[in-house]
């Protein structure tokens, strides 16, 4: 989307010493995979925090997320100390748009709004197209809560990490994954934060604490406007999936990996009203800066 990607330009125009791009990959139309990079200089050696949108493609909310939560750190940093210490320890690293392809193709018209896969082509024989990204990487890849039939939404590929989309984010993350304090992944919607494992068999070392911290969170978001968030691990608030990347940066060993789910309840689903894109940015900020600000004083 030409809209988005300007923005992030105009945003290394505006603030050049704290916001940089990176481009860590090409979705399969050979559009650039890129990020913003976001923190104070400082000379010292950074943690860093991950967060990507959209890597569904219907998921509309959760590209404004990140742009809303770019703008938002940007404005605060310069007159919250809070914000400013942690611009000082940590670099942001922000997808606006993992799932380019798919996101263009969603806003294209009508009959296409609700597509979620990327657009890479079927294994040959088969007809359909796109892969689910969200069940293509590397954690107990194809194992429960996954499709073989590349018809199918919830299509994992023909093998992990057959998708350039996700072979970016892997090969990213994977090369600097002790830096990283936490890892946000946001979709929509639901209303969830989901946390490791997605399989029912594996329980994350930390499942304890991963649950008081979203406990948490969700109590920051339900300050906001009053929604209620249900924190837990798929298998527990809804159904068991394998292959997402929550799990797989959580495998990684960075210790906070959280699925958030915005909104609504299913009211309107993926076609969240105008009027709700700002109140659910402004709750799901408060849930998002509770955990940084926790992994942050950690
Ligand atoms: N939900 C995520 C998905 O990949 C998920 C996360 C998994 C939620 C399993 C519930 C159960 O399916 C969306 N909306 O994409
Ligand atoms: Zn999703």
């Amino acid at each position: 989307m030409p809209e988005i990607t300007n923005w992030m330009a105009q945003l290394v125009k505006e603030h050049p010493d704290v916001v940089s791009i990176l481009n860590y990959g090409q979705t399969y139309e050979n559009r650039n995979i890129s990020l913003l990079k976001i923190g104070l200089n400082t000379g010292e050696k950074k943690k860093a925090v991950w967060m990507d949108c959209g890597i569904h493609a219907r998921e509309w909310i959760a590209p404004a997320f990140c742009q809303y939560f770019v703008a938002q750190i940007l404005q605060t940093y310069k007159i919250d100390p809070k914000m400013e210490e942690m611009m000082k320890n940590i670099d942001f690293y922000v997808t606006p748009v993992l799932n380019m392809d798919g996101y263009i193709h969603s806003w294209k018209n009508s009959s296409t709004r609700l597509w979620r896969k990327n657009m890479s082509p079927g294994p040959s024989g088969c007809d359909c197209y796109g892969t689910d990204l969200n069940r293509n990487f590397d954690a107990n890849w194809g194992s429960i809560g996954v499709s073989y039939n590349c018809c199918s939404s919830i299509f994992c590929g023909h093998k992990a990490v057959s998708e350039p989309e996700t072979q970016a984010v892997t090969d990213f993350v994977g090369r600097q994954k002790d830096d990283f304090l936490c890892f946000l992944t946001i979709h929509s919607y639901g209303q969830l934060l989901l946390l490791p494992y997605g399989h029912p068999n594996f329980t994350a070392s930390n499942y304890d604490e991963l649950m008081k911290v979203g406990l948490a969170a969700a109590q920051e978001i339900w300050k906001a406007h009053g929604k209620n968030y249900t924190v837990g691990t798929s298998p527990n608030v809804l159904y068991p999936n394998s292959g997402s990347s929550r799990d797989w940066a959580r495998l990684q060993g960075i210790p906070f990996s959280y699925t958030f789910e915005l909104r609504d309840n299913g009211t309107f689903g993926f076609e969240l009203p105008e009027d709700q894109i700002q109140p659910t940015c402004e709750e799901a900020y408060r849930g998002a800066l509770y955990i940084i600000t926790y992994v942050h004083d950690k």
